[in-house]
């Protein structure tokens, strides 16, 4: 009798696993923009690989970089990811932003660039309650967040340059993202922007489509090489790149509460490793020490003297030259503040001047 039971026992468990097991996908598919060996790109891998480690390899996700998932149109990830074509991604507000109108707040010219220290300023965001209140907005939107991570400051670089002064962009055609706020913001500026998907870029930039491009220093301008097309930066920090990372609810309300909070702690440490790789050489040290204590220390370490051995010139904005810029920005901040809602740009200034 007691074998018996035994033996049922047994039979329960063993459907009780083969159910739960079923419910979870051999592969999960995971979207990023850039390529793989972009900061970003090396962010999401890290997050997958930290998952299949953990979970003995019961997580499997894979990452697919280069927009591969998204056929080369990066704006349509979000609408994607909500229903269900992609499991995961590893986002920029600027790519969702189209759907989700709360998400230009980083993008808002200059904003951030003004504050006393940029990064704080951002961290503060993220941790406060304009970052949930962002967070929020996609969620109501059907796509879960299970943490942040960073793409970086977007500075600008040129064919043509130095540029030192707003009349500086006049007529320059700059490659953006196709969001509406970008376009606003290089018009103002008197340039000429065109927008252009990331897959299409890099291309654009070798035949001399157009005389620039603005992204983050670290994690794209260096890893893709700009200095092979434009030789000269401009430090003007004018927006952030924040990224988050997402997941299908349908595919997040299938994990188990144990796995929900393996995928949470791993999403927590890519976030750490993220910030280091967009911030190193361009903080007080941290993020090189903490990148060394995981052991994992990118190539570049001196994004500046990398840039300038390239032959690139480096144009770091002094707080005055940002704010001419801020000043003649100041009609799209304007225009977009009640797009993305007053409460929401508020409770960001409420946040970041608590953290000064
Ligand atoms: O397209 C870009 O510039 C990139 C790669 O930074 C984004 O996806 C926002």
């Amino acid at each position: 009798m007691k074998r018996l039971f035994g033996l049922a026992g047994l039979l329960v468990c063993l459907v009780a696993f083969s159910a739960g097991a079923a419910e979870y996908k051999q592969e999960y598919k995971l979207s990023v923009v850039p390529g793989a060996n972009s900061g970003w790109g090396m962010s999401a891998a890290r997050f997958a690989d930290l998952v299949r480690e953990r979970s003995n390899g019961r997580i499997n996700i894979k990452v697919y970089a280069s927009s591969q998932l998204l056929a080369g149109k990066q704006t349509s990830e979000f609408l994607m990811l909500r229903n269900g074509a992609i499991d995961f991604a590893l986002a920029s507000t600027i790519n969702w932003s189209p759907q989700v109108k709360e998400l230009n707040l980083t993008a808002l010219p200059f904003f951030l660039a003004v504050q006393p220290d940029r990064y704080k300023a951002m961290d503060a965001i993220m941790a406060g309650a304009s970052g949930k209140m962002m967070i929020d907005a996609i969620e109501k939107k059907g796509v879960k967040i299970i943490g942040w991570a960073e793409n970086g400051f977007r500075e600008l670089t040129t064919s043509k340059g130095p540029l030192t002064k707003p009349e500086d962009l006049k007529g320059l055609k700059i490659r953006v993202v196709g969001s509406p706020i970008f376009i606003e913001t290089f018009r103002a500026l008197g340039a000429n922007p065109v927008n252009m998907n990331w897959s299409e870029a890099t291309t654009g930039f070798q035949q001399g489509v157009v005389d620039g491009q603005e992204n983050p220093t670290n994690g794209i301008n260096i890893t893709i090489k700009i200095w092979d097309y434009h030789k000269h930066q401009t430090d003007w920090h004018y927006i952030i790149d924040p990224l988050l990372l997402g997941v299908n609810p349908k595919v997040w309300a299938s994990f188990s509460p144990e796995d929900q909070k393996l995928l949470l702690d791993c999403a927590a440490e890519a976030e750490r490793y993220s910030k280091a790789l967009s911030r190193l050489g361009m903080d007080d040290g941290a993020s090189l020490a903490y990148l060394q204590s995981i052991n994992m220390t990118p190539e570049v370490t001196d994004p500046y003297a990398c840039l300038q051995e390239h032959g690139m010139t480096v144009t770091r904005f002094t707080p005055e030259q940002i704010a001419a810029f801020h000043k003649a920005t100041q009609a799209v901040r304007d225009a977009w503040i009640p797009k993305i809602g007053a409460d929401l740009v508020k409770a960001a200034e409420e946040d970041m001047a608590a953290a000064r």
